[in-house]
Order: C-alpha cells, then structure tokens, then sequence
C-alpha cells in the first residue's frame, strides 16, 4: 500500500479533511488540498472556532487568522486580524498568489480580499452575540476589572499596570484558554509525489483584546512546510505556541532525523520546559508519508484527536 497521498489535520473536522482528499484524488496539488480543507471548516464553522460567528474578541467582533505554506516553493500567504470576510485561507492564499507580500493583518487585510473579490459580510451571528453577551454580564463588570482580579478570562479592559507592579511593568493581558472552545484547524497534505503543503485557520481566542493575534497564522508557529522533510501544523493556546515556533522545530526535528511522532514530541517539550501546563498539540508528517501527533497537558485535556485520510482508507479515520 503506498503512503501516499496523505491527508492529516488537527481535531475530528472530518468534513475538511474528506473535502481536501478529494482535491488530491483528482490530481490536483497539495496547495488547492490545504485551501480547499479548511475553507470546508470556515463554511462548516468548525467546532465554532473556525470561520464566522465564533470567539468574539473584547467589542464582541469575531475577526480571522489563518495562514498557507507551499514546501516546494517556501511560498506562504497570511492573513491576521481580518474583519468581515468568511474565507480568511482564501485570502492567504491570494497573498501568497497574487502579492509580493507574505502576511497582511487587520483592516488593511479586508480591503485587499475585498479588491481581490472576495464578499464582504458580517461575521457575527446570533450564537457569537450570545457568547458576547454572557461573557459581557458575567465578567466585564467593574468589580472584574483587570486592576482588581488577574484572571483574565474573568475580566475585561481598559488594562491598567496591575496594583504593586511597577510602572514600567505593565499587567500582561494574556487570555486564559478555554480548552472546549479553542480549535482551529491546522492540515498537512502531501501530493503523491511528495510535495507538501500546510494551512491554519481560526477565529482564535475567545474575548481577546482587539489586535490579538495568535500563532496559527505565525510562520513556524502555525504551520510549517518544506518538501523535502515533510510539514507540520499546531493548535492550542497561542499566546503560549506562537513563543517556541513549534511547527518549524517539528520539521527541523525531522531533517535531524527524528521521526514523526517523536518530532512532536520534542517540540512539545521544548515548550514544556518553560510552561509546564498548557493546552495544545501539534501534527507532523514526513515526505514519505509517515505520520505523527503530540500534545501538552493542561487540566480537561490530555488526549488529542486528529484525523487523517491515506490510500487503503475509504473514509477520514480519527486517530488520537
Ligand atoms: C489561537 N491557536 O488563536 C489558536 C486557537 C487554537 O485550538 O488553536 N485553538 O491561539
């Protein structure tokens, strides 16, 4: 049985992961794969932390980031902080296709996909509004302000130092994460030649500060891909990934020769040694199709579902 072609993404997006396959089944490269999976995600709004109408941030817009790699060129589009347009890895992708550039963020982001013609819509919906809400009478009252309580999660801005920090020490607003409702979807496909492309997309943190971006549309934090050693994608509290650039360290551990699982492993590790407990995980996949997944620990989370789809299989297969 060849390896080869090879699907795999992050948590149980069965519907990504089948929509990509059927873009390599029919010959097509490992690019349009990547592209074609997650916008499945952006349209099925995956798990609600993908596409419109999840993680409101702070002023309760849902705004996107997402990223896609080409290991064979080294090309990659990206987009962060982009406000009311659905297909935020299509947006990368004309980035990386019809620009000199690599990453596009905010405002300006949403002008380009509009000129490229992309729709421009409202992103949020009655179930972002509601998680607004909520979050806005439960917590973002003024005995939560951040000055008097440091869970994040549990309050709000303005930010202010907190008390008893210096001055010149300003309270880092970093979002606590919410391990049900945090799941972007970050895919490997590999063509059966063994070219390898890699993509991300999310809505990101819940609540986060206007501004906020995470590591899935990051170079080497999100995904990363080079064809002639394989690819890897991650998931999980940004904030915290985004420091170690674990995608780039799973590959780079695969062209020192470790193997997948293992360059998982590592990267995850390297992590740990400064932040014990955090949630996340990463997928990585060599050029010949091996595969491999491995994950943080945090409290409610200590297994990690991908899923993948390969010759010899009739449909995604969920694997942990
Ligand atoms: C972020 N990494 O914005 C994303 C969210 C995520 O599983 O992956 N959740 O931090």
């Amino acid at each position: 049985q060849p390896a080869l072609p090879l699907v795999i993404n992050t948590w149980p997006f069965r519907s990504a992961t089948q929509a990509a396959w059927n873009v390599l089944a029919s010959g097509r490269s490992a690019l349009d794969a990547v592209e074609r999976g997650c916008t499945q995600c952006e349209i099925d709004q995956c798990d609600g932390t993908v596409g419109y109408g999840g993680s409101p941030d702070e002023s309760g817009e849902t705004t996107l980031d997402a990223m896609i790699m080409c290991g064979s060129t080294m090309k990659v589009g990206a987009v962060a902080n982009l406000r009311r347009i659905k297909n935020a890895i299509g947006v990368a992708r004309a980035v990386m296709e019809h620009t000199k550039h690599t990453f596009l963020v905010g405002e300006s982001a949403s002008l380009f996909a509009e000129s490229m013609g992309f729709v421009c819509e409202d992103l949020t919906t009655n179930r972002s509004l509601t998680i607004y809400s909520k979050w806005l009478d439960q917590y973002c009252q003024p005995n939560y302000r951040r000055n008097v309580t440091p869970d994040p999660e549990k309050s709000c801005g303005p930010y202010k130092p907190l008390k008893g920090l210096k001055n010149d020490k300003p309270a880092s607003p970093q979002k606590a994460v919410d391990v049900h409702s945090h799941d972007t979807i970050g895919m490997i496909a590999i063509d059966k030649t063994g070219n390898v492309a890699t993509g991300t997309s999310t809505n990101g943190a819940s609540h986060k500060v206007p501004g906020r971006v995470g590591d899935s549309p990051m170079i080497g934090a999100g995904s990363y891909a080079d064809s002639s050693v394989g690819g890897a994608a991650a998931t999980g509290d940004g904030d915290t990934m985004m420091r170690f650039l674990p995608s780039y360290q799973a590959v780079e551990n695969m062209r020192m020769g470790a193997d997948p699982t293992s360059a998982c492993q590592k990267a995850i590790a390297r992590i740990q040694k400064h932040v014990p407990v955090f949630f996340g995980a990463i997928i990585c996949a060599n050029n010949t199709g091996s595969y491999g997944a491995a994950c943080g620990k945090a409290p409610g989370f200590s297994q990690f579902h991908y899923t993948v789809f390969k010759p010899g299989l009739s449909q995604p297969r969920e694997e942990v």
